[in-house]
């Protein structure tokens, strides 16, 4: 009973939202660079231009690139068994289609891994974190053009020879399903951008850049296709390698028990979760999916190239891991009342409380999404890789942060994973919170919306002078790792 012997507990982080040294060690400008800082009521501008004098979160960040041991130390303390972060493809090919990886890059990874060796901690790395090499955002229009998969395989392949020994867990592109959504060209990992917008000096927020349906879901059909065949590449260079898909979850329940919710509901979680999940685990599109795309005005012939279903079928994932943060609801009228997230929105549920983000926090959802996930995709294992609560952090004149509304938020998710195990046998292998250590948000840009259990002396005006310090959080985590999951209260 309880959570397995060998539960990866951890913490999440990305390479553009805590590495900062965004052009140190021969990196080159990856997409993320490129969006200035915003707010709840501001969004983050894209720039196709880097702008003297003006602050971009990612360029700094919270300089993990010169801080990793003592981040490392600090969560070996915590009891981390598993570290997700990301590399950045741009350390690696500052170009993404440069002949030869650039050392300097490969070796901090090396030093960071081995850090997280002395520490104990498995790493699990994401290799593609909401972040494409600016270059191949300009030169190729990011996977709309399908020389980007062999670009990325390239990428992958060399990552895998490199770390082979030093990593074991995988997962291809962050969130793929972001570019189900208009701005997710630009947003995720699929990097496309169209040349109006790259040569449009009258910045607009990412979300509103020029939509091209039929550009953005054909770049992430291609997108599948490289994630398959990294897959396939990661098994032949390592057996051990396990690698799987990362999915932003949106949780829907139906506004009402009207049917025409119910469907509503249902529609809403084939489009946005299912296509993808299945695209990885089943190494199909989903039947639902083709009308669907037809529905945006989208040639579909892309989904039948015979080859690519090949691939496909191969190259289908070891596990399914997702981002859980909330829940919504959806009526088959317009929302009257919309709640917020950073990618999707939906209804607000008059039985759930929200962050200051509009987050609207749903531990229960979690143990039915769990339930969900197993009975779609049968003896997948399933990893939770992304959860946690977005808040505003007092930091005490002695470093203290007492954070009991992030220690509630965890608790109350802990119980639920715990429950969707024991009752209901589901294969749950690992739980890595989102935002470990605080770092920029994805969404607005911030560092005033923080996640971490360390807090870090960085703020968005610049000012900060980057130390750490334990939250309450921090002692709360390290309770509930050092008893499997038991002593949470
Ligand atoms: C997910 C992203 C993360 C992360 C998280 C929290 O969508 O994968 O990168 O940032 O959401 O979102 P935000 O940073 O917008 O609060």
């Amino acid at each position: 009973m309880g959570f397995p012997k060998g539960f990866l507990w951890g913490g999440a982080v990305a390479a553009n939202q805590c590495e900062g040294g965004y052009l140190e060690g021969g990196k080159g400008l990856s997409c993320a660079d490129m969006l200035k800082g915003g707010s709840v009521s501001k969004p983050r501008m894209f720039s196709p231009v880097i702008e003297e004098g003006v602050y971009y979160p990612s360029h700094q960040a919270i300089d993990f690139y010169h801080h990793y041991k003592e981040d490392i130390a600090l969560f070996g303390e915590m009891g981390f068994k598993c570290y997700r972060l990301s590399i950045n493809w741009s350390r690696i090919f500052p170009n993404g289609d440069d002949e030869e990886p650039n050392e300097e890059g490969l070796k901090f990874y090396d030093n960071v891994f081995d850090e997280c060796k002395k520490n104990g901690i498995e790493p699990l790395v994401t290799l593609s974190h909401y972040e494409i090499p600016w270059a191949i955002v300009t030169k190729y229009h990011g996977f709309r053009d399908r020389k980007v998969i062999d670009l990325f395989v390239k990428y992958a392949t060399t990552c895998f020879k490199r770390y082979k020994g030093k990593v074991k867990y995988w997962l291809t592109f962050n969130e793929i399903n972001a570019a189900l959504m208009p701005g997710g060209g630009a947003y995720n990992g699929v990097g496309y951008v169209i040349e109006e917008d790259l040569q449009n000096t009258e910045q607009r927020p990412v979300n509103q850049l020029i939509d091209d349906p039929q550009g953005r879901l054909e770049a992430l059909h291609n997108e599948f296709v490289a994630s398959a065949l990294t897959v396939k590449a990661g098994h032949e260079i390592d057996p051990d390698n396990m690698i799987g898909c990362m999915i932003a979850h949106l949780t829907v329940y139906p506004a009402t028990c009207s049917p025409d919710d119910m469907l509503a509901a249902q529609r809403e979680d084939d489009f946005f979760n299912n296509i993808c999940g299945d695209m990885h685990v089943r190494g199909e599109y989903p039947p639902f999916a083709e009308n669907i795309y037809k529905s945006y005005g989208v040639d579909t012939s892309f989904m039948h190239n015979e080859e690519d279903m090949k691939i496909l079928k191969e190259g289908v994932v070891d596990m399914y891991t997702f981002s859980y943060y909330m829940s919504m609801t959806k009526s088959a009228k317009p929302a009257q009342d919309e709640t917020g997230g950073n990618l999707s929105f939906g209804g607000k549920n008059p039985y759930l409380k929200a962050t200051p983000w509009g987050w609207q926090i749903d531990p229960e959802g979690l143990r039915w999404t769990l339930n969900k996930l197993s009975d779609r995709y049968p003896h997948t294992p399933l990893m939770i890789v992304e959860n946690g609560m977005g808040m505003i952090d007092k930091k005490e004149e002695d470093g203290s942060v007492h954070d009991g509304y992030r220690i509630d938020y965890l608790r109350d998710h802990v119980k639920q994973m715990k429950l969707a195990i024991d009752e209901d046998n589901v294969p749950l292998i690992g739980y890595t919170t989102w935002g470990c250590i605080d770092l920029v948000s994805a969404g607005t840009g911030e560092m005033y919306k923080r996640y971490g259990f360390i807090y870090v002396d960085r703020n968005d005006d610049g000012t900060g002078d980057f130390s750490r310090s334990r939250k309450d959080s921090f002692f709360w985590y390290k309770k509930c790792i050092e008893s499997n999951g038991e002593d949470i209260d």
